[in-house]
């Protein structure tokens, strides 16, 4: 079987982004191939300072919790905490000897997330590229479907193993990046010119898959869209960001294709748009979140499929490593 791996950091509070842009594919993917899930919970040190033990363990656990309550199968797929394999970390450093400084330092987001820290931005965000490619290149990942953000991250994971191919003998399977047509990149609900984020400092500008129908029909009310008279819908990131966002929402949520939705809305007003996707958000997230309490409350659980899932990955992981091992001469 061909193999999927994909994963998120596990800051708690996944967006409809996440899940538009990623975890909904992940689902489906899990009829037809193998799949690796992941919770970076070591890219996530990269970018909170948090030094409380007790809130990682919490946040990694409300992670996996929301993984299984959007459809993710333990029985089905892989999944583990990035911390429980330390291969990831071993192959993380024999890939930064195969790294470029020039081409970290090109990288959007690092540029990004570093803009106004320069001199105590930490290194581990600079070389998080690195142990992104460690994570896919471990279990000869066939595919990884990722949200677009994450596009430059992917090209640079084929490009390091590549590289390293050539340079030691062939070891990795080169992935193939899937970023889906639609929906692989989310804006901000106040400001659909960025991309919509789960660390945004303005919760208004995400919705959570946690946020109750209060704060939904809240968000969505505020949500920016544009002066057009009359009003027009129909999807047109460039002319119409914020009317094509929220359409790009309606769709990723409800499943209707955008030029579905184009026709149902013709001639219709902003506010019937906004109405439709308060609903349509509220009712699939809703059920996400009576499956996420139930399932969030059973840690026994939770814990036993970290335990099955870091055996099973840490087995495929070894196999690979070895390898590398040998190739270098180690
Ligand atoms: N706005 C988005 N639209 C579509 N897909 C998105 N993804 C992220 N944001 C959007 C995809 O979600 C997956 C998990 O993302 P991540 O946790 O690895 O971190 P990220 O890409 O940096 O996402 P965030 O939400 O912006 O996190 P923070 O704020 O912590 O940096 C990935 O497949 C990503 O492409």
């Amino acid at each position: 079987k061909l193999l999927v791996f994909s994963g998120t950091q596990p800051s708690g509070k996944l967006t409809i982004g996440n899940y538009i842009g990623a975890i909904r594919h992940w689902i489906v993917m899990q009829k037809y191939y193998e799949c690796m899930y992941c919770i970076a919970d070591l890219h996530l040190i990269s970018t909170v300072s948090s030094s409380n033990v007790y809130a990682f363990r919490k946040m990694s656990l409300d992670t996996l919790a929301l993984y299984l309550a959007c459809g993710v199968d333990p029985n089905v797929s892989t999944i583990f905490m990035q911390s429980h394999v330390p291969e990831h970390t071993q192959l993380n450093w024999l890939l930064n000897c195969c790294a470029y400084y020039g081409e970290l330092s090109r990288m959007t987001q690092f540029k990004e997330k570093s803009k106004f820290k320069q001199d105590s931005v930490n290194v581990g965000l600079f070389n998080y590229p690195i142990l992104m490619a460690a994570d896919i290149l471990l279990y000869q990942t066939n595919f990884v479907p990722v949200g677009d953000d994450q596009k430059q991250h992917l090209e640079f994971t084929c490009n390091i193993a590549r590289r390293f191919n050539n340079k030691f003998g062939t070891v990795f399977t080169i992935p193939k990046i899937l970023v889906p047509d639609f929906g692989s990149r989310i804006m901000s609900l106040l400001n659909p010119l960025k991309k919509m984020s789960k660390s945004d400092q303005d919760s208004n500008n995400y919705i959570s898959l946690l946020d109750d129908a209060t704060l939904i029909s809240k968000k969505v009310k505020r949500a920016i869209t544009d002066s057009d008279q009359p009003p027009a819908i129909y999807y047109d990131p460039v002319e119409k960001p914020g009317v094509s966002n929220l359409l790009a929402i309606l769709s990723g949520i409800g499943g209707e294709s955008i030029s579905n939705l184009e026709l149902i809305f013709k001639n219709k007003t902003y506010s019937c748009l906004k109405s439709n996707l308060i609903q349509s958000l509220s009712t699939v997230l809703k059920q996400i979140q009576n499956r996420y309490f139930n399932e969030r409350s059973n840690e026994n659980k939770l814990n036993n499929i970290l335990c099955v899932g870091a055996k099973k990955a840490r087995q495929k992981a070894n196999l690979t490593l070895k390898k590398v091992y040998q190739l270098i001469g180690l």
